[in-house]
């Protein structure tokens, strides 16, 4: 069959539900590379998940089948530090970013390292990591692989088959430590600070979203809040969801929002329901200069990663907006600025109408809060970033304006229904 012939190095050969399709996964547009680590101190990687529509759970898999750890040094460009007293061990969510902790050892062990054994990396999303063969333990040759393990992305989700994606050789960094014997976890705990330290420095940057918030005139807050409103009431926020216009559709997309008072309560006439990307229609119309909370809802039993336009946002793990809604898992920070956040899947179908299921407790989703701050106007979107789902509509459009004035998105509404117009005038004059 054609594409048989392909080189292939699947753990597990996965479900051919792709229109029968091969899979290739390629790491640096390469097939199966292999990758010389030659430095005594190993190497520091970035790997982007860069496919559209998969979601890839890494590890580096020794020849006993071990998983490696890995120092984890940023994700999404914002650099890690475990917390004190974090587990060694565990799942937990960093930046949005699924994890499997492991226990830092062979000279990774300094102040606030983390180290992981496997990272579940939706679309888009990225890490800087440390590889060094020193967790290698008798038995295990210096030769691992990166292995991307059969994931499934919950009970109506996608399922992508394992496969290794290249060979990493630590032979030469092996005898590079050898013959060096004072090249040990000394001076790598050294260079891993400095490193740390650096990215800590880059990442700063988002810190000068609030000092411009602070600094920068805001405008009026409105009153009270009515559909075409833009901005939110003192205290007030949104409920924004992703999931499935027609719950027993699952290959349709769609987003909604809704606006809650400052006691969590839904404001009467702005509930809409899932629909797909419009984007003159439903749009969320924020103030420039301006911060607001949003309860991020997937009502679907699927995984989904949500992801903004124009501005990076902080995900608040002890937030509840006033409903009981909270992060279920840790995060290493709530202060740093991220571009998306992974959501986790519903526990229980939602029904047909999945946002009337959340509200009647027909299913039990994870809200993910997060606050926003808005400094640049204009038109933008914010969606799912898993191409397949916010091509398939998992996107909704975002106004920000300098004050209440009507956004662009009106008058946009009226030049495409005067096109229309146009064309419908056109093909009844032909
Ligand atoms: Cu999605």
């Amino acid at each position: 069959m054609p594409g048989e012939a392909l080189p292939r190095h699947a753990i597990c050969h996965g479900i051919a539900n792709f229109h029968n399709a091969y899979e290739l996964v390629t790491l640096g547009g390469s097939v199966y590379p292999l990758i010389n680590v030659t430095s005594a101190n190993g190497e520091i990687w970035r790997i982007a998940n860069l496919v559209a529509t998969e979601t890839l759970e890494l590890s580096l898999v020794t020849s006993q089948d071990r998983p490696l750890p890995i120092q984890l040094i940023a994700v999404n460009g914002v650099s890690v530090t475990a917390a004190p007293g974090a587990s060694p061990t565990g799942v937990t969510y960093v930046n949005g970013v699924r994890l499997a902790t492991a226990p830092c050892t062979g000279g990774f062990a300094t102040q606030g390292s983390l180290c992981v054994s496997l990272m579940d990396l939706m679309p888009g999303t990225r890490v800087e990591v440390w590889v060094t063969p020193n967790d290698l333990v008798a038995g295990e040759t210096p030769v691992v692989v990166l292995r991307r393990f059969p994931t499934l992305t919950g009970p109506i989700g996608d399922d992508w088959p394992g496969m290794d994606l290249a060979v990493v050789d630590f032979t030469a960094a092996v005898a590079a430590v050898d013959s060096h014997a004072s090249v040990g976890s000394v001076s790598r705990a050294a260079s891993g600070d400095l490193v740390v330290a650096s990215l800590a420095g880059a990442a700063a940057a988002p810190a000068d979203a609030a000092a411009v918030l602070s600094s920068s005139p805001s405008p009026p807050l409105p009153q009270s809040w009515t559909p075409g409103t833009c901005g939110l009431p003192a205290g007030y926020s949104r409920r924004v969801y992703v999931g499935n216009p027609d719950g027993t559709q699952t290959e349709v997309f769609g987003m909604a929002y809704e606006v809650l008072d400052a006691s969590g309560a839904v404001v009467p006439g702005s509930e809409q329901n899932l629909t797909f990307y419009a984007p003159t229609e439903g749009f969320i119309c924020a103030l420039q200069n301006t911060t607001e909370r949003w309860a991020v809802v997937n009502v679907a039993q699927e995984e989904h990663v949500f992801h903004i336009h124009q501005t990076q946002f902080y995900v608040q793990p002890n937030d509840t907006i006033a409903t009981g809604e909270s992060f279920p898992f840790s995060v290493m920070s709530a202060t740093e600025a991220v571009d998306s956040v992974a959501l986790p899947y519903s526990d229980g179908f939602c029904g047909v109408n999945q946002i009337e299921g959340f509200k009647s407790g027909a299913c039990v989703p994870y809200p993910i809060v997060i606050r926003v701050p808005f400094l640049v106007q204009g038109p933008f979107v914010a969606h799912c970033h898993m191409g397949e789902h916010n091509d398939g509509g998992m996107m909704i459009g975002v106004r920000v304006v300098a004050s209440g004035a009507p956004p662009r998105g009106m008058l946009a509404g009226v030049v495409v229904a005067l096109v229309t117009g146009a064309l419908g005038a056109a093909a009844a004059g032909g």
